[in-house]
């Protein structure tokens, strides 16, 4: 039964985006999410352990000392998410399997009741009218793995094709629109590089070999859902965001570059083109074999793009790399929890992708964090959130009316959640977490997003 406290009316929905005229018609509204960051069961039905488990309990690596291991509790009661999502009146819905839930050592036997719990999901939204959409990797390598190598190790390539089989030949009779992965750049430069997610190295030879074979897996996996998934639809998610140098000086404009290539081209590059950028191409030789950029660039139907905010970086001699992370400057507007807000950089990202790609856009990803609560009377008024999805949702619309193919945008992120090395600090869902209680309240921004998406919707029809 939906438990959500009763939407309160009137405040916020007046802020619609202006530009709203070039979206087309059945452009898709959706809502976003993660197995790690929302399921929480961590230990339930035989789930099996991932990287994360235990990242979460080495101190000093998350902030609170939070884990995953209640989240959301979406694992029990996603039904009550599903009524949320029915509320703001989205289409999809965006979620990931949990490779440690379905076959807990990653590879050899699935796990029933892992598996079960997806069909639960998936036959809920269905019946709800909402399209399942399902990625395939957000993050949470099963542990066992990791203790083979993880992602350095080109076996995985072969124990995620063999995950991905499981998963089409599960639940590829209901679901039809797959990512392989979500954001390949972000857990492999922060997990083999940066150490700011398992498994925390600092090796470009592990980055490189896992670079090349995440790029491997996705080709393998494509092949797999297409043989396997009647009138698939096969995507992949890439992080997209201008990469900028801290100030202008040849150096970091230098550096500037090279993050672009690792943090934006890495992944798409190959995948789609079938290249990869030249900054990386020495890297990436030793862990090459004949034929692999075949066996990456295979035919795939849209890219999802997650975008934010720009990015920054400083020449750092020290770096392998040759970059390091900066911060943006001072004087930038910013989000609450200190992320840059430029609409502009969003309209470019869509513009270039198209440009470069050439394939149906989607945007998986975009929102606003924020530390926050309820006000006196219960209600979260999230004025920040909404301004900041009003700005980036007229940049889409003026993308659109540039040419961008851009067919859905999904918000990041439907509930509260586990905001990985942040913990439970910064929100950004729509709809608001009381994590002692898993009480769900629908934020202003929730109602706002369901009044746009109606007022689309009504324009369309009329
Ligand atoms: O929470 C993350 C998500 O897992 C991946 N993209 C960015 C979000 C906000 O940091």
């Amino acid at each position: 039964m939906v438990n959500l406290h009763a939407a309160p009316s009137g405040a916020s929905n007046d802020r619609r985006p202006a530009i709203l005229e070039p979206l087309p018609r059945g452009f898709l509204w959706g809502v976003s999410t993660s197995a790690y960051q929302v399921e929480g069961a961590t230990r339930a039905d035989g789930r099996g352990a991932s990287i994360w488990d235990g990242y979460c309990r080495e101190p000093g690596r998350i902030a609170n000392g939070d884990t995953g291991d209640e989240a959301c509790d979406h694992y029990h009661r996603y039904r009550e998410d599903i009524g949320a999502m029915r509320q703001i009146g989205v289409g999809a819905y965006r979620f990931s399997v949990a490779w440690p839930r379905v076959l807990p050592t990653g590879r050899g036997s699935a796990n029933e009741a892992g598996l079960a719990f997806y069909d639960r999901l998936v036959d809920g939204l269905l019946e709800a009218g909402i399209e399942p959409w399902l990625c395939l990797y957000h993050w949470d390598l099963p542990q066992a793995l990791q203790e083979l190598g993880g992602w350095a190790n080109r076996d995985v390539v072969g124990w995620f094709s063999d995950y991905a089989l499981l998963v089409a030949g599960r639940l590829g009779d209901r679901v039809k629109r797959f990512a392989t992965f979500n954001e390949p750049a972000v857990f492999t430069l922060f997990g083999y590089s940066l150490g700011w997610h398992p498994p925390a190295t600092n090796d470009p030879e592990s980055l490189y070999a896992a670079v090349h074979h995440v790029n491997l897996a996705h080709g393998a996996a494509v092949d797999v859902l297409r043989a396997g998934v009647a009138a698939a639809s096969i995507g992949v998610i890439h992080n997209m965001q201008p990469s900028r140098p801290l100030r202008q000086v040849p150096a970091d404009r230098k550096a500037a570059t090279i993050l672009d290539d690792v943090w934006n081209r890495a992944f798409p590059d190959p995948q789609i083109l079938g290249e990869y950028p030249a900054s990386l191409r020495d890297g990436i030789d030793p862990h090459r074999r004949e034929g692999d950029m075949e066996r990456i660039r295979r035919q795939i139907d849209w890219l999802g793009i997650n975008h934010y905010s720009p990015i920054y970086a400083k020449a750092e001699g020290a770096s392998p790399l040759g970059f390091a992370w900066a911060d943006a400057p001072a004087d930038v507007a910013r989000s609450p929890i200190g992320w840059q807000v430029d609409p502009a950089a969003f309209r470019d990202v869509l513009l270039d992708a198209h440009d470069r790609y050439g394939l149906p856009l989607y945007v998986t990803e975009n929102g606003a964090g924020a530390v926050e609560k309820p006000d006196v009377s219960g209600e979260i008024h999230d004025v920040e959130r909404i301004d900041y999805l009003a700005r980036y949702l007229e940049a889409l619309g003026e993308a659109v009316a540039l040419g961008a193919d851009v067919r859905g945008y999904f918000v990041w992120s439907l509930l509260d959640n586990f905001e990985w090395g942040a913990g439970y600090q910064n929100r950004f869902g729509l709809v608001y977490v009381d994590y002692p209680t898993q009480r769900r309240t629908l934020k202003a921004s929730a109602r706002w997003y369901a009044a746009t998406i109606k007022a689309v919707a009504e324009r369309v029809a009329s």
